[in-house]
């Protein structure tokens, strides 16, 4: 392998593992000159035997030669395992990087981390994006979402290139500045809570048919015929090849070979965690958390069988098309409430934060290369543009969605939880709805309770002020003040 120390390459990539390595060939399909460094130089040089040929690739052993052969301002791409490989990447990069270089951290990165970040290379001269990429291994080759968070004038010189490798739908780019610092990760953040949830509908919607008597290859093609429809999206097109897949070695649905512990690595988590800080509603990401959680919950799972009494899972028997037509309104309208959670988290984050984020933008940049693209974002996307909502359940087209779907939705979430078939995703969206539509809710009561308790006082509906009543004296009424 040999090294350059002549500047010639317009863009640098740091970490050439899956995503690193894709995203510079990205580039390079795309014209552009692409450092490449890695800090185990065996994967540089794998990479270059494999792809060297496909375009115009400088590939260094030292990260010196890596940062000599970058056009000025330099713009280099981190692509490593987020966290401490993050931050030691940054501290041996910083020391060689000149006032205008712009560092953008592609990596899972934690919002506070990126806030955090930015700082310190701003102190330095330097402009720093964290970026949220979305799209796997696959995207990252051929056009992922990105969401670039980071200093505006520092944008110009990046934002450009991003743009030019991201997916595109109907010709726009799925990547658009969406604010200063933590503002991109914070937006991946919200993205990947928001898969979460669709990938727990989606599992939901096939345990209810499966106990609805349908065999995978019907379940298969079910979504098959609704991905044509308004639940046209990735995961639903992707649900279809799982389930179209056998076991070699058994002959059954590979389906029925996996696990059924499903793993995570902490977006959704997070999502949930700063939602709670927040004060933010999103309970169908926090049921799809936790339905991984307890997917994985061996012993307690193994008491429950023994131990916990309920119905026999059956939902066979009934009218099979009306259930199946239940079983996708529900699904969409899980799906909808999980959008309107994740885009109010946004919307407050950014208040908060001052990140100024559009949310009709983070629309665009989801419709396509991302896991969670879908085409009902198209429509999410025209509703936030016409009108600034307060939530997404107040758009007109989603409203008349609502009242469409809320009938048969409302029955099978209903049959399932009697046939003992669990739906905490769906059951989270309704209660949700039926939350917010609320003239009244049992808060009342609860503030009553405090107040008993506590001494934590309340408001009342019909005049100013605040009160206690002395529960354990004569039970009066104080105004306070
Ligand atoms: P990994 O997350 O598996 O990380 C491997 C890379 O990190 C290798 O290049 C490795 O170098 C480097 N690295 C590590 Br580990 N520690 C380092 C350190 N202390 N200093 C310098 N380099 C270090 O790679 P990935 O799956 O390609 O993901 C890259 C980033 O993109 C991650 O932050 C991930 O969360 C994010 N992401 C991944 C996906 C996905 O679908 N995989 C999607 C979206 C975002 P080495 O070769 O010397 O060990």
């Amino acid at each position: 392998m040999t090294s350059t120390a002549e500047a010639t390459a317009q863009v640098g990539v740091v970490g050439l593992a899956v995503m690193g390595r894709n995203l510079a060939r990205n580039f390079a399909n795309h014209g552009y000159t692409v450092a490449v460094y890695n800090r185990t130089t065996a994967r540089t040089d794998e990479m270059m035997a494999a792809h060297g040929e496909e375009g115009s690739f400088v590939p260094s052993a030292e990260l010196a030669d890596f940062v000599a052969s970058l056009e000025r301002p330099r713009r280099i791409i981190i692509m490593v395992q987020a966290g401490k490989g993050t931050d030691a990447t940054i501290d041996s990069l910083v020391e060689l990087l000149e006032e205008g270089d712009i560092v953008v951290d592609g990596g899972n990165a934690h919002y506070e981390d990126t806030q955090r970040r930015e700082a310190a290379l701003r102190a330095k001269g330097l402009h720093f994006f964290g970026v949220g990429v979305s799209g796997g291994e696959e995207g990252a080759l051929n056009g992922p979402s990105i969401m670039p968070g980071g200093p505006a004038e520092g944008y110009k010189a990046i934002g450009p290139l991003l743009e030019d490798i991201s997916a595109k739908y109907d010709g726009t780019p799925c990547c658009a500045h969406i604010g200063p610092d933590g503002a991109g990760h914070f937006v991946k953040m919200v993205h990947n809570g928001i898969e979460y949830a669709d990938m727990e509908f989606i599992a939901e919607a096939y345990d209810v048919l499966r106990a609805a008597g349908l065999s995978v290859p019907e379940i298969s093609e079910t979504f098959r015929e609704w991905n044509t429809g308004d639940l046209d999206s990735y995961l639903i097109e992707i649900t279809s090849e799982v389930l179209d897949q056998t076991d070699a070695t058994t002959g059954k649905a590979l389906v029925d070979v996996i696990s059924d512990a499903a793993g995570q690595k902490g977006t959704g988590r997070w999502t949930v965690q700063i939602a709670l800080e927040l004060g933010v509603p999103v309970n169908t990401i926090a049921e799809s958390v936790f339905a991984r959680g307890i997917s994985g919950h061996a012993d307690l799972r193994a008491a429950g069988r023994e131990h916990v009494p309920g119905p026999a899972r059956s939902l066979a028997g009934g009218d099979r098309a009306q259930l199946i037509e239940g079983v996708r309104q529900a699904l969409w309208t899980a799906k909808v409430v999980a959008y309107a959670q994740g885009l109010d988290l946004i919307r407050t984050a950014s208040l908060q934060n001052d990140w100024n984020v559009d949310v009709a933008s983070v629309a665009t940049i989801w419709r396509a290369g991302c896991i969670i693209r879908a085409r009902l974002l198209e429509r999410i996307r025209a509703e936030y543009a016409a009108d600034n909502l307060p939530t997404l359940l107040a758009a007109p087209s989603i409203v008349a969605g609502i009242e469409e779907t809320n009938e048969g939705a409302r029955r099978l979430i209903g049959a399932a939880q009697q046939a003992g078939v669990p739906v905490p995703g769906f059951a989270a969206a309704l209660a949700y709805l039926d939350q917010v539509r609320a003239d009244r809710l049992p808060a009342a009561l609860i503030q009553g309770q405090r107040d008993f308790f506590g001494a934590h006082t309340y408001q009342r509906v019909d005049t100013e002020g605040t009160f206690h009543t002395e529960w354990s004296g004569d039970r009066s009424e104080t105004r306070l003040d």
